[in-house]
């Protein structure tokens, strides 16, 4: 594999949303972007097999059941990009399935150098797939991929494990049409999500019982330490899960639980916390199939087809841009 592009995030942009998080006024929020350090992607692999967190089997029962109705909705020849491929375990089904057709270039874009190493591994031994990995951010991935490919070549992008709930919702339209405005006419975009389901069944998918989402939330606090220097003592900071139902959107926070003074060195801030003040480190929005189309059609896409789980309510819809 070509593993293309400069380092991870660099330092000083971590840093510096790190400061910028912690001294908002009102309520403290990090990006839940920096989750995915080498402890927290395994982490999160941790989390994807648990009991109470469906939705990445769901999301991966969908592709494998109705990988070749997807692809059949394709014109031929087409190349694959994924945004955030992880290791690429669910994108296997989407490949084989184009395998039968036509020999087909896939290229993850991935900010994790392990997860796209891995993805080599886990996909680079099926026959017909040639891997282009890029270490990059989506969209400068996306676009350089979209530079790359052949005239006639459709462009299929896949967005998996609602990601896309990671957004807030005018973030998530914004976003959609940054996609949008490097494809063609034509091109399409597979966007996996999490569906409204019942609040507390909701609340323990982010709050399991074993505590390894508490301790995925709390390794941001522990990256912060190890990366940029700073004094969290981990024991004085607990996990919480709010569902906000007017946004239908589960919400991770870290909650003080006493007051007290936290340097971050690296990013030349000392941050004080009153008991009980939270920092917001996550949203993970719940959408219904016709919220999805309108957010397509809002973005510039049309919704071409939609298939939802019957075991845990997830659903990918198939994006054409319009
Ligand atoms: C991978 C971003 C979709 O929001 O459900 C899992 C991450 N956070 N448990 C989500 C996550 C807490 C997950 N996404």
């Amino acid at each position: 594999m070509l593993t293309e592009g400069i380092t991870t995030h660099p330092l000083n942009s971590f840093a510096s949303e790190v400061r910028a998080g912690l001294t908002r006024e009102g309520q403290k929020e990090l990006p839940s972007k920096y989750f995915y350090d080498e402890v927290g992607s395994a982490l999160f692999e941790v989390i994807s097999v648990l009991p109470e967190y469906g939705l990445t089997r769901a999301d991966t029962r969908i592709l494998r059941r109705y990988a070749r109705d997807i692809v059949e909705r394709m014109t031929l020849p087409v190349v694959v990009a994924e945004l955030g491929s992880g290791t690429g375990k669910k994108t296997r089904w989407i490949l084989e399935a184009l395998c039968s057709r036509q020999n087909t270039t896939y290229y993850p874009i991935e900010m994790s150098r392990t997860a796209l190493a891995r993805c080599e591994i886990e996909l680079g031994r099926i026959d017909c797939v040639s891997i282009v990995g890029f270490e990059r951010e989506y969209l400068d991935g996306l676009l350089e991929v979209s530079a790359r490919r052949h005239p006639g070549e459709q462009l299929l992008v896949l967005f998996l494990g609602s990601t896309i709930g990671n957004f807030d919702r005018p973030a998530a339209v914004q976003f959609l049409h940054s996609i949008r405005e490097t494809l063609r006419e034509g091109d399409a975009l597979l966007l996996g999500t999490d569906l409204q389901s019942s609040v507390p069944e909701l609340i323990r998918a982010y709050d399991d019982s074993l505590g390894v989402t508490a301790a995925f939330n709390l390794n941001l606090l522990a990256r912060i330490n190890r990366e940029l220097d700073a004094n969290f003592v981990l024991s004085q900071f607990s996990h919480a899960v709010k569902y906000d139902p007017g946004e239908h959107r589960v919400e991770m926070h870290l909650r003080s639980g006493a007051e007290q003074t936290v340097s971050v060195s690296r990013a030349d801030l000392t941050v004080t916390f009153e008991k009980d003040e939270t920092i917001w480190t996550e949203s993970s929005h719940k959408f219904t199939p016709e919220a999805i189309v309108a957010l397509a059609e809002r973005s510039g896409f049309k919704c071409d087809a939609q298939w939802v789980d019957r075991e845990w309510p997830f659903a990918q819809s198939l994006l054409v841009a319009a």
